[in-house]
């Protein structure tokens, strides 16, 4: 009997049961959910590595290889670009998840066609793809890359030092994800949670990783995940900027930055998006920490939907003011948390976004009145 915490060591029987279903494939198409993040995108490089190793033929199929760890563009097909093929591999391996809601309407019909499909994933939904031996879900995990690494450890593979980065890189980011490891930018390494602590199976293969990898790659891979620490000129400008921008309410309780519709800076690089998004966070956290008056700091920006604004509260005041916005403005829409939250609408014209940011400031002013 193997003991089992949390992210559960994959029995042998199960494991040589997946590797028979693999290695009898002429060609395996390995395919990653829709908006591709670190987690499946490592989990399709390892199992494409173990597939290359046995002779398999494979293919990883993914909507935004390019954009994470230092993949080369090119060898993977990217259905952000590229049109899917007409008929699957024989077997298609589905990781990081295992319900069509997950993928688009045409990748769905895609894996449909294919003769054996394989799932290992570590969410689980209602409707799961199929419903066979041939899926593998480990609720407990919070990684699939700690659940493919499982499977290496089952079938005795000791993976290269490249692929143990690209696993540690998968897992890194979805622990982050989970708020097990807390990034700052003024730290190189991140912060284990309590919760991490907790975790008696992430605990172990992730300090595994550590004692395995060379500092050197560990840090690569921090200092990517670590948006913050990894800022582009462009992106450290904009950074810098944005503190120039900084307005107060009339009693300084409330601290603002205005990203108006059509900004230069903000469309070059790219609008809302992840690197955005961490750079506008940290804006507002770094406020607060810097000035003991100030109760919440905001940012006005646009986005594809509309103009929205997103703010902290060092007191948990957020959902109380949004309560008094809509006082004045009922048609203010805006939730989340008591310490962070967001609202937006849904128009991208100048002047009603404008409108609708005046009706929010005069409703913020009045609150801390
Ligand atoms: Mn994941």
């Amino acid at each position: 009997m193997e003991i089992s915490f949390q992210a559960r060591p994959i029995s042998i029987k199960r494991a040589e049961f997946t590797k028979r279903q693999l290695l009898k494939s002429k060609f395996v198409d390995i395919v990653c959910h829709s908006s591709s993040d670190e987690d499946t995108i490592a989990s399709a490089r390892a199992m494409k590595w173990y597939l290359d190793k046995n002779k398999v033929s494979s293919r990883i199929i993914s909507d935004g290889a390019c954009k994470t760890f230092k993949y080369k563009t090119g060898d993977t097909l990217d259905i952000a670009s590229e049109k899917l093929p007409q008929t699957p591999a024989d077997t298609v391996l589905c990781v990081d998840f295992s319900e069509y809601t997950r993928v688009s309407f045409e990748l769905k019909k895609y894996i449909e066609k294919a003769k054996n499909i394989l799932c290992i994933d570590h969410h689980s939904g209602q409707e799961p793809i199929i419903k066979n031996k041939n899926i593998y879900i480990d609720k407990s995990a919070k990684s699939c890359s700690g659940i493919i690494l499982r499977l290496f450890d089952a079938l005795k593979i000791n993976p290269p030092i490249k692929i143990k980065r690209t696993l540690y890189c998968g897992m890194t980011d979805d622990l982050k994800k989970n708020k097990y490891l807390l990034f700052t930018e003024n730290n190189p390494k991140p912060l284990k949670t309590k919760a991490f602590l907790r975790d008696k199976n992430t605990e172990y293969l992730y300090s595994r990783m550590e004692k395995e990898l060379p500092e050197k790659e560990q840090e690569k891979v921090l200092n990517h995940i670590n948006i913050l620490r990894s800022l582009n000129k462009k992106e450290k400008q904009f950074k810098d900027n944005l503190t120039k921008r900084v307005q107060y309410n009339s009693n300084g309780k409330f601290g603002y930055a205005i990203i108006p519709i059509g900004d230069k800076e903000w469309e070059a690089l790219g609008g809302d998006n992840k690197r955005t998004s961490a750079i506008l966070r940290n804006f507002r956290l770094t406020l607060l920490e810097k000035n003991p008056k100030l109760d919440s700091a905001a940012v006005f920006y646009p986005n594809s939907d509309g103009y929205r604004i997103s703010i902290h509260s060092k007191n948990d005041n957020v959902l109380k003011l949004f309560e008094h916005i809509r006082k004045t403005f009922p048609e203010f829409s805006g939730g989340g948390h008591p310490e962070r939250g967001g609202g937006g609408n849904a128009s991208l014209d100048s002047e009603k976004s404008v409108k609708w940011m005046n009706e929010i400031l005069k409703g913020i002013d009045d609150f801390y009145k």
